[in-house]
């Protein structure tokens, strides 16, 4: 059974899988991020075929707090499907999860064709900013993976919930996030965290999208990663994120 189709058989049925021997992906870490990125597409077809469609790309690692948190060093590239959308306020059945983790993102809606670095700077190219929800759910066991393996796991994406879209102003790139879970605060941050500066998200998906071959469709989402580190997501607890000027989002897990 090829990676791509072991990893499909943990999302489906639930039940991680061991962190592939260091090289096994392929040899040099360069090589090795490439074949993942192969992994990626293998894997997120088998969701296409299934009948999902397409709504989005994420980044991870974007912030330093995350990085420390997993031992990474690199940004990485997702996809998002229909098929993985919570809807804002929702109760969420958390039994098709492994060992869900959940984090407060900034999302942009995507105004523009991206193939390229350059046309992450053209005008519109972000049509409108809202905040987010992101749940991660690594397929390998205790959450243990390198670069090459999480990539190859369609960065552990799982979920996500959006809010109400706001005007984007590129000016406001410092904005407060305050990640609740059950009217707690559990991590308080700044969009700031996202790479110095959010609006750095959508030149960097491009980067990696014009490397890896994927263009970045008008009308996706790219979830520009967590503002702070990840909490467990555990059953009855409410989860609500709130970003300065852009209003919140919220859902509740069963
Ligand atoms: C990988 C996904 C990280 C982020 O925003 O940094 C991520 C993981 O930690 O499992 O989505």
């Amino acid at each position: 059974m090829s990676l791509a189709q072991t990893l499909d058989r943990a999302t489906r049925t639930a039940r991680a899988v061991p962190q592939p021997p260091p090289g096994a992906v392929a040899g040099s870490p360069e090589a090795e991020v490439r074949a993942a990125y192969d992994v990626q597409d293998d894997l997120v077809r088998f969701r296409l075929d299934r009948g999902e469609r397409l709504t989005g790309a994420k980044l991870g690692f974007t912030s330093e707090g995350k990085r420390r948190q997993m031992g990474v060093h690199d940004l990485i590239l997702g996809r998002v499907t229909d098929g993985m959308a919570v809807p804002d306020g929702a109760d969420l059945d958390l039994s098709a999860f492994i060992h869900p983790r959940v984090e407060p993102e900034v999302v942009y809606l995507l105004g523009r064709r991206i193939a390229t670095v350059a046309d992450a700077f053209a005008e519109g190219a972000v049509a409108a900013v809202a905040p987010g929800i992101e749940i991660i759910d690594s397929r390998y066991e205790n959450f243990r993976f390198s670069l090459a393996d999480v990539i190859a796991d369609n960065t552990s994406a799982a979920g996500y919930a959006v809010g109400a879209w706001q005007p984007y102003d590129p000016a406001a790139w410092n904005r407060g996030v305050v990640f609740e879970l059950d009217g707690r605060p559990a991590h308080m941050g700044s969009t700031a965290a996202i790479l110095g500066d959010p609006r750095r998200a959508v030149v960097e998906a491009a980067r990696l999208a014009e490397r890896i071959g994927l263009v970045l469709e008008p009308g996706w989402l790219l979830l520009a990663g967590a503002a702070t580190p990840a909490e467990p997501l555990t059953p009855g607890t409410h989860v609500r994120v709130e970003v300065q000027g852009l209003g919140s989002v919220s859902f509740t897990a069963r």
